[in-house]
C-alpha cells in the first residue's frame, strides 16, 4: 500500500475539489523533497489522538513528511496482502499451485469468491495466450484487471459544498468503534488546511466521552463543536450545530452519530431524524459511512443495516494500515453500490488520505 501513501497524500490535502475558499487561506504547507522528508520536532502534531489539546494549534504535517511516514507504515514489509503477491510473482513459472496460492491470497485479502474467480480466470486466460506462465505478464494483468474491478476514480471527490451560501453537511455515520470520531478529527484537519471554516456536530449524544473525545479533536484542530447534554437529543445537537454554521458563514458543518447498533427501526428513526431536522436548514451534501477493514465481511454485513437506512454516498475504510484486508474495497463498492472515498490509514491526525484506485493497486503489489 505504499503507493496509496505516494498517490494519495501527493494529492494530500486537496481531498476537497472545486470549493470556493471562504476564509484567508491555510498557512503555506512547505513541499519538501521526499528524501528531506524526516519531520521537524517543532509544529509535529500530536500523533496519539487521545492527546491534551495541545496549548497551540496543531499544524497540518506537511504533505512529503507524511507522505514518506505513510509509505514506510505501508511498504511491503508490513503489508501481508503486498508480501504475498510479490513472493508469489516472484516465481518463475505460474504452476498450479501458484495459482491456487494466489486465490488463498486474494480471499484472505478480502476481496471476496466472486471477485476473485473472474479475477484468476480472467489472468489465466491472459498468460495463456503466448502458451507461458509469465510472472511478469501475470502482474501486469493483474494490475488491469484489479484496477477494472475497483473501477474509475470519477465521483470519489467529497461533496462539501452548500449551495446558496449554506454551510456543506457531512453526515458521519456507521457501527461503533470502526473510526467515526477519528476519521471527522482528521478531515476536519484537512479541510481547515484548505483554508474551510468548520463546525463539528457532537449528536452521539449517547455517552458524555463521546463528545469529549470530539471536542478534544476539534481543539487540536482549531475548530468549534456543538454538543449537548448526554442523553440529550442526538438530532438537536445536529440541529443547533447547522443553525451556528449558517449563521457564522461557515464552510462545512460535519455530523458526529452513535454508532450502536440497537435495531433497525431505532437506527433508521434516529438517523432520519437528523437528516430531516438538518435538512429543513441546509441540505445534507455528503453521508459518510465508515466501514473497518478488518471486519471483513461481518463489518460489511453491518454496514449494509446502515446503508438500506440512510442513503450513503460515499465510503470510509478505516483501519487499512498493516491490514491484510485490502480487497475488501471491492466487495464494499459492489454490494453497496457506493464509492470508496477516503483511506483510514493509522490513529494520528495526517493518517487520512482521499482513495485513488491506480495508487491503491499498485501499493497492493508492492509497486510504487
Ligand atoms: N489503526 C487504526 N486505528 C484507527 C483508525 N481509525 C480509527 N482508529 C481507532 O479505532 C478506535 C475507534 O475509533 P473511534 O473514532 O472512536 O470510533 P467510532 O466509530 O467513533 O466509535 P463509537 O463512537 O463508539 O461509535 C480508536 O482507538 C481509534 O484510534 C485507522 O485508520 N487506523
Ligand atoms: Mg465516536
Amino acid at each position: 500500500m505504499a503507493a496509496v501513501a505516494l498517490v494519495l497524500v501527493v494529492a494530500g490535502v486537496t481531498i476537497v475539489v472545486g470549493r470556493r475558499k471562504a476564509l484567508p487561506p491555510a498557512p503555506p504547507v512547505p513541499q519538501l523533497p521526499a528524501e528531506a522528508a524526516q519531520p521537524a520536532a517543532a509544529g509535529r502534531p500530536v500523533e496519539a489522538p487521545g492527546a491534551e489539546p495541545a496549548a497551540g494549534l496543531d499544524i497540518p504535517e506537511p504533505a512529503a513528511s507524511r507522505l514518506s511516514r505513510l509509505r514506510r507504515r505501508l511498504s511491503a514489509s508490513n503489508n501481508p496482502f503486498a508480501r504475498g503477491l510479490l513472493g508469489l510473482l516472484a516465481a518463475d513459472r505460474l504452476d498450479a499451485e501458484a495459482w491456487e496460492d494466489l486465490e488463498a491470497t486474494l480471499i484472505t485479502s478480502d476481496l471476496g469468491v466472486g471477485p476473485t474467480d473472474e479475477l484468476i480466470t480472467a489472468l489465466r486466460r491472459e498468460t495463456a495466450i503466448d502458451g507461458v506462465s509469465d510472472p511478469a505478464k501475470a502482474r501486469q494483468v493483474l494490475r488491469a484487471e484489479l484496477l477494472k474491478l475497483i473501477g474509475p476514480d470519477e465521483g470519489r471527490a467529497l461533496q462539501v459544498t452548500g449551495a446558496d451560501g449554506k454551510p456543506g453537511v457531512v453526515l458521519v455515520v456507521g457501527v461503533n468503534g470502526t473510526g467515526k470520531t477519528t476519521t471527522i478529527g482528521k478531515l476536519a484537519r484537512v479541510l481547515v488546511a484548505e483554508g474551510n471554516s468548520v463546525v463539528l456536530a457532537a449528536a452521539d449524544t449517547f455517552r458524555a466521552a463521546a463528545a469529549d473525545q470530539l471536542q478534544t479533536w476539534g481543539a487540536r484542530v482549531g475548530v468549534p463543536v456543538v454538543r449537548g447534554p448526554e442523553g440529550g437529543d442526538p438530532a438537536s445537537v445536529a440541529h443547533d450545530a447547522v443553525e451556528t454554521g449558517i449563521r457564522d458563514g461557515v464552510d462545512v458543518v460535519v455530523v458526529d452519530t452513535a454508532g450502536r447498533l440497537h435495531t433497525k427501526t431505532g437506527l433508521m428513526d434516529e438517523l432520519g431524524k437528523i437528516k430531516r431536522v438538518i435538512g429543513r436548514l441546509a441540505p445534507v451534501t455528503e453521508v459518510l459511512l465508515v466501514i473497518d477493514a478488518t471486519t471483513g465481511q461481518n463489518g460489511l454485513a453491518q454496514a449494509r443495516v446502515f446503508a438500506e437506512v440512510v442513503d450513503v454516498t460515499g465510503i470510509v475504510l478505516s483501519k487499512l494500515d498493516g491490514s491484510a484486508k485490502g480487497g475488501i474495497v471491492v466487495p464494499v463498492q459492489r454490494e453497496l453500490g457506493v464509492p470508496v472515498k477516503l483511506i483510514g490509514l493509522g490513529e494520528g491526525a495526517d493518517d487520512l488520505a482521499p482513495f485513488e484506485a491506480e495508487g491503491f493497486v499498485d501499493a497492493l503489489l508492492g509497486e510504487g
